[in-house]
């Protein structure tokens, strides 16, 4: 009929064939006008036409579960609806869906925040203080610890929503206390050291995060804790074309006074080799200059003292000078050496962290190796030479990261913390899939796939198996786990992880070698695929979200990360406790007989454990959040893009499981004693049936054939239902506040 919303199949048939929303406007015997969810007119044959849309889809829900068809169009509409309507937020049941809108929507005010305090989720429109708050109050009322999984692929807006959280929580629990200001001080500080700016995202964080506010008996901020992972330190030495450097170096360069800036003998970033990589020093949307003075007083808040800070920009410049060290191959007794012709850089480092010159042209021209305890110097040749240059470099900047965060933790940890309830709020890179893949993308999709057994293990696993075991009547649905995935990564015995430590130890290992190893000992396995026609140089591994091929090249040497003694010996001759002191465990392990530092995928694996360790005794709230466009554009939603996200963020199939089943569950016991007015006035007994009090408070609220099931030990329940028995139940409790109010004054 003239005006109908229907379902039409996609003009091009290809990757992405996904069903779109059209308006009928004209009707002729065997074509149809419509315009289309992206506002073109078209004339379309009827066979074209898939369905009428349902009235739901029509101008979309706030929950998706809600949607009367539940696919990958309708949920995708859906979303494009609500983008088009600046509603960037839907929920999927508990979990919200946030659209990236590249714009600023008035939606973040004190007035919002308050207005979100004490509700519960779906009473208000989707937001992420209504996440926030209810992570708040379950907390509160539970005991529990909290924590929100953020997700996205970079630029769809995980680290704007971490901040959002973090203010709504400062907000909500408010004392305006100092702890709370320095906590809300960290991140001007680890965005400047963290951050930087990428082809995809202006302010791309280059390190995971995850930050744990610790809250005592009363609600309010006593401290938080701050873990980082994996910092992408090769940033430091070279970026891609239109990438920048972290952005603590411009915001010096343009923030330092001249007097400053004399005395670290620096000049502007055009000047220096390690920012000018990517040839783009400036870009529209920062202005460096009065970020500057932002993060030193958000070190002064975090009480960073004068010579911390003062010895930080020192070694910042340190690295600045050490990028134009210039350097030259020559010969000494016909063999390959390095030579530095111009001795300026040199000297400035010398200078700024009290080293001889000389030392530091040892410490990056030669190599000291210990051969039957004796030390035997030889020179490196040229490429060799920028190598350890860079390496030092990238190794002063990744201490200082961590010392950095390691400082902030000691202004904001409560030592007490142990009695206190959490939110912990993670942060981290999301899959990546580039034209090329290193070992940094394989710790991160490792990562990601860890991550996403959390998720689908809360979601589908947990789920299933609960109404198993409470009896209830379930639709079983399948979902494929990725265990074989993370078996073979870091998992089973044989592990790529573990092959890539083995080859570090082997005098001669190369990357070319453990490649060989890794398609002899995977050539079965399902996960695992070997280097094809066009990548002969690379592995591939099947992931949740598609078919990643890594370039073996540097997997090695990135993973050995061992610092050469020369590097160290330099260090320790320094005259800068400051530049020491970053290299404490380094000096250390030197001193202790040359043992081997873990290697990073050991760390890394180690760390990632620890952290879902963490993460598995809170109850988990996700937030998956879509980036509508590549080109950072407000109000341009692509759908192809959008549906690809959905699809690995498991939102397709979230949607579907949510929707079949029961999100929300209470203990019989934990329900009527929440419930019980529902039911009467007799306040349960110690021995009564709960079970039988439960299906009274039910039947009574939600009548004897509403959606809701007794399962052996708990209520399931639909959202609607529960927020009904909320509602009710604070509408009983505000009449008995009255009765008593009446009764008191009758008896005065
Ligand atoms: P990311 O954390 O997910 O990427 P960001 O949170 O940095 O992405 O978001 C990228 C940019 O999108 C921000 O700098 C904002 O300009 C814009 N943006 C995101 N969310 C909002 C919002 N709710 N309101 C207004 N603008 C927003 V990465 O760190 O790259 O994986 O490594
Ligand atoms: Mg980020």
């Amino acid at each position: 009929m003239l005006g109908d919303y229907v379902w039409m199949k996609p003009e091009k048939k290809g990757q992405f064939d996904v069903a779109i929303g059209a308006q009928v406007v004209k009707i002729a015997a065997d074509k149809l006008s419509v315009v289309d969810d992206e506002g073109k007119w078209q004339s379309v044959a009827l066979s074209r036409i898939l369905k009428v849309m349902n009235s739901t889809s029509i101008e979309g829900m706030d929950d998706m579960i809600s949607l009367g068809e539940l696919d990958e169009a309708s949920i995708l509409r859906n979303l494009f609806i609500r983008y088009k309507n600046k509603l960037i937020y839907t929920y999927t049941g508990s979990i919200l869906v946030a659209v990236n809108p590249y714009q600023c929507l008035p939606i973040y005010t004190a007035e919002r925040i308050k207005l979100y305090q004490d509700r519960n989720l779906g009473e208000l429109p989707p937001h992420i203080f209504a996440i926030a708050d209810n992570c708040y109050t379950h907390m509160r009322r539970d005991g529990q610890d909290q924590c929100i999984v953020i997700s996205g692929e970079s630029g769809a807006g995980k680290t704007e929503n971490t901040k959002l959280t973090l203010q709504y929580l400062a907000a909500i629990s408010g004392r305006h206390s100092q702890i709370e200001q320095q906590v809300l001080a960290a991140n001007p500080i680890l965005e400047a050291f963290g951050n930087a700016k990428t082809i995809r995202n202006d302010n791309s964080s280059r390190f995971g995060k995850y930050t744990e506010i610790h809250f005592n008996p009363d609600g309010a901020i006593v401290g938080a804790q701050i873990k980082q992972y994996l910092l992408e330190k090769s940033r430091i030495v070279s970026q891609a074309n239109e990438e920048r450097s972290f952005h603590i170096f411009y915001s010096l360069l343009d923030g330092l006074d001249a007097g400053d800036k004399q005395r670290l003998d620096l000049v502007d970033a055009s000047s220096y080799k390690y920012l000018t990589e990517g040839s783009t020093a400036k870009y529209d949307g920062r202005d460096d200059r009065p970020n500057f003075s932002d993060i030193r007083s958000a070190m002064k808040e975090l009480v960073f003292s004068d010579s911390e800070i003062s010895d930080i920009l020192k070694v910042l410049a340190v690295i600045l000078h050490m990028g134009n060290i210039e350097m030259e191959a020559h010969t000494i007794d016909h063999l390959d050496a390095t030579q530095i012709p111009n001795m300026t850089h040199v000297e400035r480092i010398g200078k700024l962290v009290d080293l001889e010159p000389a030392a530091i042209v040892k410490g990056i021209t030669t190599k000291t190796i210990i051969i039957q305890n004796e030390p035997t110097v030889s020179n490196l040749a040229y490429r060799d030479a920028v190598d350890v240059r860079d390496a030092l470099a990238k190794g002063i900047y990744a201490r200082l990261f961590v010392w950095i965060v390691g400082k902030i933790n000691s202004a904001i940890i409560q030592p007490e913390a142990g009695s206190c309830s959490l939110i912990g709020l993670l942060d981290i890179f999301g899959f990546e899939n580039f034209d090329h893949n290193s070992f940094e993308q394989l710790c991160i999709n490792f990562a990601n796939e860890t991550l996403h057994q959390f998720f689908f293990h809360h979601i589908f696993k947990l789920e299933q198996e609960e109404y198993d075991a409470e009896g209830i009547e379930w639709n079983h649905i399948d979902f494929v786990d990725n265990q074989d995935c993370l078996d073979l990564i870091g998992k089973k015995p044989m592990n790529i992880m573990s092959l890539m430590d083995e080859e570090c130890m082997m005098p001669k290992g190369t990357d070319q070698t453990l490649l060989a190893k890794f398609n002899t000992a995977y050539s079965k396995d399902k996960s695992y695929l070997k280097p094809t026609r066009h990548k002969t140089n690379s592995f591939g591994i099947a992931h949740f979200a598609g078919e990643v091929y890594y370039d073996v090249q540097g997997f090695c040497e990135k993973n050995c990360d061992t610092f050469s003694i020369s590097l160290i010996q330099l260090i320790e001759l320094s005259g800068n406790k400051f530049l020491r002191n970053l290299f404490q465990a380094d000096i250390i392990r030197i001193s202790q007989n040359n043992k081997r530092s873990p290697s990073i995928s050991v760390q890394f694996r180690t760390s990632l454990e620890s952290l879902m360790k963490t993460l598995s005794l809170c109850q988990p709230f996700f937030v998956r959040c879509i980036k509508p466009n590549e080109q950072k554009k407000s109000m341009l939603f692509v759908r192809g893009l959008c549906c690809r996200q959905l699809k690995y963020l498991g939102m397709m199939e979230t949607a579907r499981i949510r929707q079949a089943g029961y999100p929300i569950r209470h203990a019989f016991q934990e329900f009527v004693g929440r419930y019980w007015c529902l039911s009467g006035l007799i306040p349960p007994s110690k021995n009564e049936d709960k079970h039988e009090r439960a299906r009274q408070i039910c039947e009574n609220v939600l009548g004897s054939s509403g959606d809701y099931q007794l399962g052996t030990c708990k209520v399931f329940l639909k959202i609607a239902g529960d927020l009904h028995l909320e509602q009710e139940r604070n509408r009983i409790l505000r009449n008995v506040a009255i009765v008593q109010r009446h009764i008191r004054r009758w008896c005065q």
